[in-house]
């Protein structure tokens, strides 16, 4: 007997594999699955109808109708495996989003913050503080000569007063004539002279800037540090618009619960100087680490201008008078902020400089 039950085998396959190839989408596969090749299926039907060949006939038979079946499930497999991926790349599709309208608020990449955020906060409100009070700001240089640093500003050189500040001198021209300036008073010098070069007196002005000292860093004090300087000049000033000033300067910056008081100091450049002080802010005057255990914290100094600054300057002190400060800004701000350590302003610990950016 022929193994006529698989006479149109080849084109049976042929239209199955057609079948297949125009399944165009999972679920039309999954329908189509049992008569492509389950119980319901050509090959089935096939398979059965061998029952009527002779025990030979069935095995080559049966062998093409394996080989038949092998060929549609894979086609048919791999028909799935394109199917499940077009259906990915369609999901992905939908899902994606038109960036061009999308408003990218929703990605926030932490920005840097001009450093160190605090003292530079600091510096611009206690200048709007005393723009407010009629002064304007000025800027001056950080590298100074001898000169400017100490000697117009009454210290000759070996004056003993010279030792107040421990000083760090640059490898520039002779030894010890260039200096990282330890306050910003030279700045008044520049100020004055400028001011007589115009013939542009009155001055009233704050100059802002850092300073350097051979300091040992502690609570209070840094080797790099910042000061604001004020400066008047005018006809008929006395130490009442000194204590005036400072006064108003205090409540505005620090606000009316905190007391300041002036003690007798000493400035080779004012005469008379004082210190200025306010209430620890930390303590409220109790006592504590920060302000060594006084309930007081300096500061700075100040005093009214001495006649041999105004001599060095070309100032006529007949005429003119005036009176001078210079705080440290990284004091205030330790004040204000409540800071116990004033190492604290350059340890880099993004825990305190994002409280401030
Ligand atoms: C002076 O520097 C004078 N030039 C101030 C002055 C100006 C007096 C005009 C009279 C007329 P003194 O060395 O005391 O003074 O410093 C003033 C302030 O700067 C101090 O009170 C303190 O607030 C701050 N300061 C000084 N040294 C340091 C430091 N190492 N670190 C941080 N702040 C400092």
């Amino acid at each position: 007997m022929s193994d006529a039950p698989l006479a149109h085998l080849d084109d049976q396959v042929e239209e199955l594999l057609r079948a297949i190839a125009d399944l165009a989408s999972l679920e039309e596969l999954t329908n189509a699955e049992p008569t492509l090749v389950g119980k319901r299926s050509v090959l089935s039907s096939l398979q059965k109808s061998l029952g009527s060949l002779s025990p030979e006939e069935r095995r080559d038979a049966g062998a093409r109708l394996q080989e038949a079946r092998r060929r549609v499930v894979e086609a048919l497999e791999a028909q799935r495996r394109d199917l499940e991926a077009r259906a990915r790349v369609a999901e992905l599709d939908a899902d994606r989003l038109d960036l061009g309208d999308v408003v990218l608020d929703a990605v926030r990449v932490p920005l840097g913050a001009g450093h160190p955020g605090i003292v530079a906060i600091t510096q611009y409100a206690l200048e709007e503080v005393f723009v407010g009070m009629g002064f304007r700001v000025e800027d001056g240089p950080e590298v100074e000569s001898d000169w400017y640093n100490f000697e117009a500003l009454n210290m000759p050189p070996a004056h003993p007063a010279r030792g107040m500040w421990d000083t760090f001198y640059l490898e520039l021209g002779e030894p010890e004539t260039v200096v990282l300036r330890t306050h910003t008073s030279p700045t008044q010098i520049h100020l004055m002279e400028k001011a007589v070069a115009e013939e542009s007196l009155p001055l009233h002005a704050v100059m802002p800037g850092r300073c350097y000292r051979r300091d040992t860093p502690d609570a209070r004090h840094l080797a790099a540090f910042h000061q604001i300087e004020g400066i008047v000049v005018d006809r008929g000033i006395t130490f009442a618009d000194l204590a005036g000033t400072i006064d108003t300067f205090t409540r505005a910056y620090f606000g009316p619960d905190i007391d300041s008081r002036l003690r007798p100091g000493y400035f080779p450049f004012t005469e008379p100087s004082a210190e200025f002080e306010i209430t620890c802010t930390l303590c409220r005057g109790e006592g504590c680490r920060t302000c060594s255990q006084t309930g007081w914290i300096e500061l700075g100094g100040c005093g009214m201008i001495d006649p041999a600054v105004f001599a060095a300057v070309g100032i006529d002190a007949e005429e003119w008078s005036g009176f001078a400060f210079g705080f440290g800004i990284d004091r205030c701000a330790q004040m204000r902020y409540q800071i116990a350590d004033m190492r604290a302003l350059i340890e880099n610990d993004l825990r305190f400089v994002r409280q401030f950016s």
